[in-house]
């Protein structure tokens, strides 16, 4: 059986937990405290050097770090990931967006706003933060407009990427009520065979 180590409330750590049920799989879970440095601590950098959850352990006991990587080798051979050359490679460009330009904003954002103090100096860097969140939005907005799913005509793993932070941008004061394309494409990823609640997991 898969073991991920995962923090409850953490975004990265969703998607793999959405993952799971969407595939109908089951998997043991081992909370970490990503929150308070457990994963900066030596038995945990064993498992991923670079110190992040989410970790996905293997039945081998091979690790394997990183969010979409994790998705990818999850859901390679199911109709999550695209056998089409293009739109596999769509469904590459969506997780390289997620990482680069939507995550680093609209999960920042959340992070600062959610686990941060008040009088944390990085609270001054919201407003910034949350501009470039918008712009983010505004790309997902703009492609989704006319389709259904990111990078195929069916889910793909980048919806379940993107899902992950983009629900919960608002946690990070990231409005999302003038997104109505996005909106549409929220509930219907909510509406997918399996769906658990980032809550429920
Ligand atoms: N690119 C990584 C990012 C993972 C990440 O940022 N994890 C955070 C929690 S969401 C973490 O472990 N932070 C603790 C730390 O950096 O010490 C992925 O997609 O898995």
């Amino acid at each position: 059986m898969f073991t991920l180590y995962d923090n409850h409330d953490s975004g990265n750590g969703y998607k793999i937990r959405l993952m799971f049920a969407l595939l109908d799989l089951e998997y043991r879970y081992v909370e970490i405290d990503s929150i308070h440095g457990e994963t900066r601590q030596g038995e945990f950098l064993t498992k991923n050097p670079n110190g992040k959850i989410p970790v996905l352990e293997l039945e081998d006991g091979t690790y394997l770090p990183e969010s979409n990587a994790i998705l990818h080798y999850l859901g390679d051979g199911t109709p999550f990931v695209p056998t089409d050359k293009l739109d596999h490679a769509k469904t590459l460009q969506w997780m390289f967006f997620e990482q680069y330009t939507h995550e680093p904003s609209v999960a920042v954002a959340r992070y600062i706003a959610r686990h941060l103090p008040p009088d944390h100096e990085r609270h001054e860097t919201l407003p910034t933060i949350r501009e470039s969140g918008h712009a983010a939005l505004k790309v997902m907005e703009d492609h989704l407009f006319a389709r259904d799913w990111f990078a195929a005509n069916r889910p793909t793993i980048a919806d379940v990427s993107l899902f992950a932070y983009t629900h919960k941008a608002e946690d990070g004061g990231i409005e999302l009520g003038k997104y109505t394309a996005i909106n549409t494409w929220l509930d219907r990823v909510r509406d997918l065979p399996g769906f658990v609640a980032l809550e429920d997991t």
